[in-house]
């Protein structure tokens, strides 16, 4: 962090500093903003990562080049590759992480304004954030339908299929189902641009598990004001934060760094506990 900026907002740019200001609740318009880091400790493997990453390990499908399974133009031609790793990545394998129940812990305060994932593991509903306090940004596995003529899929017929690696028809037009991940070639969904602006209204904005190198998400801590702090939980530091008078950086793993600041708060007794129950 830059020292010869003074803290606007916190009494400093440290973990205890931010304590101070959640307790005192004056942070009670939380923006959060997650990424795949989050996921990874739940056993989800992030795309991108040279041998652990999911498209380090595409060879099998036969792809032409690993995105094609996230294509569009692909998909219609080729719709098995992406059932098959759908069938590995279908919620309800995965036990959300204690930073997904951090999440909630928030939400069940009052104090989750909204929450901005990248993820299309749905985790963070399997944690218990509400429906409308969730934009998933690229989409998710949360709801299908036709590619042709958009019309939704049922979400147990979805699972069965998944399940049986067969692939489902739309019961109108004969069309391909596809989860409403958000693939290349695809528009993001609206709920992202009608809440894009959000963060102005926030009071906080934690950043965690993310690179920041997708836009127009990665824009979106940019969007709060200038006096707002913005903490980043992630391995390392990413997209600017930390230049901001009130940035506090909290580096490492997320579950560990998520616990530490619920520790700080006195909240850590009531996040186990939550997990827990999860
Ligand atoms: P990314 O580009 O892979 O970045 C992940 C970030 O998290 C990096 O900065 C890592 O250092 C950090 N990180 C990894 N593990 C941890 C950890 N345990 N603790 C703290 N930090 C950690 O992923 P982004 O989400 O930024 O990239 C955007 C893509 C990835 C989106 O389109 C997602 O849909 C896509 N994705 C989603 C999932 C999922 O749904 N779980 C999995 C893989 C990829």
């Amino acid at each position: 962090v830059d020292e010869s900026v003074l803290p606007r907002t916190l009494s400093g740019r440290t973990l205890e500093a931010l304590a101070e200001y959640m307790k005192s609740g004056k942070a009670s318009k939380i923006v959060v903003m997650t990424g795949a880091g989050i996921s990874t400790s739940a056993g989800i493997p992030d795309f991108r990562s040279p041998e652990t990453g999911l498209y380090a390990n595409l060879a099998r499908l036969n792809l032409p080049y690993a995105e094609a399974v996230f294509d569009i133009a692909y998909f219609r031609e080729n719709p098995e590759p992406f059932y098959a790793l759908a069938h590995e990545l279908y919620p309800g394998k995965f036990r959300p992480t204690i930073t997904h129940s951090f999440i909630r812990l928030l939400q069940d305060k009052g104090l989750l304004l909204k929450l901005f994932t990248q993820n299309i593991d749905c985790l963070e509903r399997e944690a218990g954030v509400d429906d409308d306090k969730i934009i998933e940004a690229h989409g998710s596995f949360a709801r299908q339908s036709c590619i042709d003529c958009n019309q939704p899929y049922p979400e147990e017929e979805i699972k069965r299929h998944i399940e049986n690696k067969e692939i489902p028809r739309c019961h109108h037009c004969k069309g391909l189902v596809k989860p409403e991940i958000v693939f290349f070639g695809e528009k993001m969904p609206a709920t992202f641009f009608q809440n894009q602006s959000l963060p102005m209204q926030a009071d906080l904005c934690i950043v965690m598990g993310t690179s920041l190198t997708v836009q127009p998400f990665a824009s979106l801590p940019g969007m709060t004001r200038e006096q707002t702090p913005r903490v980043l939980i992630n391995k390392e530091r990413v997209g600017g934060i930390g230049s901001g008078s009130d940035d506090v950086l909290i580096l490492g793993d997320c579950d560990e760094g998520v616990k530490r600041l619920a520790e700080a708060c006195g909240w850590l007794e009531e996040l186990e506990a939550l997990w827990a129950k999860t």
